[in-house]
């Protein structure tokens, strides 16, 4: 624990790290040393692609710190963060840890900083970066003036429509002091019966309200859309899928994108075609990386639908380098924790998502190619499940310990005693703001 303009926080020295790297580093330098020689026999140079996990940074939901619920109950983690400040620490933890939770996003107003510059020194001194913002007109503050019960930019009441767009104004305003430069728009608008809404006319007033917030866009910011079939309304969604986000993005200019929630998809959607179709047209903004298998379940990334994750990391790959008319992605999680400690939860996430992307990675996307144009349907298998078939964690490994991070970020989280430092320092009964 250390001490910063007189609050205590919890900091990890790479010192530690280092000590505890020290038990399991000629293991892991034996698997890795392995696994280098296999790559270099097949020509892939490993510090080449070390250098892209390296460079792989993945912002943290700031509403995803404590522990998460349902309507049907909630169950507290204890020393949960309860202010932005705590919420940055914790992901200077993670940082530290794991060496690729470089940014944190906000959602307004769950968040809003109270100290701006309190809040930038405490974000540098984690070495953490603020990535997009996220308006909130799917709840109605206590203060408010309309309510957003029947929906927010889409509502047939301009009155409350135009509080949304104000909102979402002001969100922008608060990135901007933070040095964000992106907006994420997620609408819970949609109706809950057949005749309650007329689709034409929310959809229309949608797109009029979000190219009014484009058009307060600063000139450097870029727009996400993103999208969800359904809930919080269970009848429509007016943004319910890729092709409405596509199309209303399209309509606001040339900085509004796609976010890909991948939560937000009905059981068995083909989420990677949808991902190389926005590549394709290089309308793809951002991710918000879980797992799930029902519906929205926000959970770990990687626990679920592994395979579809590596699946998805192999479009990602070859979109990166065949689409340059597509923007740098921004890479976010969003999930919730209802039984599992919140930093272990996000850290296994974190492993998960460079697993994916080390696996892909592997792809020798040319011969992939080759197989696809000679049609050999069983080549084109081989070649993807040789890749996701690597055990690629020593890549992994190997590109924390050159970031002077933990060679196993869970295990020293626990060895540290970090959750039950928090406890003591905030209380089990702490809680955090968000979902
Ligand atoms: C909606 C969503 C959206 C956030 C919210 C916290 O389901 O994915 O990204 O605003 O979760
Ligand atoms: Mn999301």
């Amino acid at each position: 624990m250390l001490l910063c303009d007189n609050s205590l926080y919890m900091k990890i020295e790479k010192q530690q790290i280092g000590d505890l790297n020290k038990k399991s580093i000629i293991a892991h330098k034996a698997q890795f040393n392995f696994l280098a020689g296999q790559l270099t026999h097949l020509g892939i140079k490993s510090q080449q692609l070390i250098e892209r996990l390296k460079a792989f940074q993945v912002a943290i939901p700031s509403w995803a710190l404590g522990a998460g619920g349902t309507r049907f109950g909630r169950f507290s983690y204890g020393g949960e963060p309860s202010t932005l400040e705590q919420k940055i620490d914790d992901i200077g933890v993670l940082h530290a840890l794991t060496q690729s939770a470089g940014a944190v996003s906000l959602h307004i107003p769950w968040d809003t900083p109270e100290d701006y510059e309190a809040i930038k020194q405490k974000a540098a001194l984690h070495n953490i970066g603020f990535d997009a913002v996220n308006s909130n007109t799917f709840q109605d503050q206590p203060d408010a003036r309309q309510s957003y019960r029947f929906g927010s930019l889409s509502n047939v009441d301009q009155h409350v429509r135009e509080q949304a767009i104000h909102h979402n104004i002001e969100v922008i305003r608060i990135g901007k002091k933070l040095g964000s430069k992106s907006l994420t728009v997620w609408l819970a608008d949609g109706s809950n019966f057949p005749g309650q809404h007329n689709f034409q006319t929310a959809l229309q007033y949608t797109q009029t309200s979000l190219k009014i917030i484009y058009d307060s866009l600063p000139k450097d910011w870029k727009l996400y859309i993103e999208y969800k079939p359904y809930e919080p309304n269970f009848y429509s969604t007016v943004i319910q899928d890729w092709g409405t986000s596509f199309m209303l993005a399209k309509e606001c200019g040339a900085r509004a994108y796609t976010l890909v929630d991948l939560g937000h998809h009905l059981p068995n959607t083909n989420i990677e075609q949808i991902v190389a179709t926005l590549l394709h047209k290089g309308m793809l903004g951002g991710f918000h990386f879980n797992d799930s298998k029902y519906g929205d379940d926000d959970l770990t990334v990687g626990s679920i639908k592994p395979y579809t994750l590596f699946l998805i990391f192999n479009e990602l790959v070859y979109g990166m380098a065949k689409n340059p008319q597509n923007p740098e992605i921004a890479w976010m999680i969003d999930a919730s924790h209802n039984i599992k400690d919140p930093l272990e939860d996000l850290i296994q996430s974190l492993e998960a998502i460079l697993i994916a992307y080390a696996q892909a990675l592997l792809i020798d996307q040319q011969k992939l190619r080759a197989a696809q144009e000679a049609q050999d349907v069983a080549l084109c298998q081989e070649i993807l499940q040789t890749a996701y078939r690597t055990d690629v964690r020593p890549l992994v490994k190997e590109s924390r310990l050159q970031l002077h991070g933990a060679l196993d970020p869970l295990s020293a989280y626990r060895s540290l005693g970090i959750r039950q430092a928090l406890i003591n320092e905030r209380g089990k009964d702490a809680r955090a703001s968000g979902l």
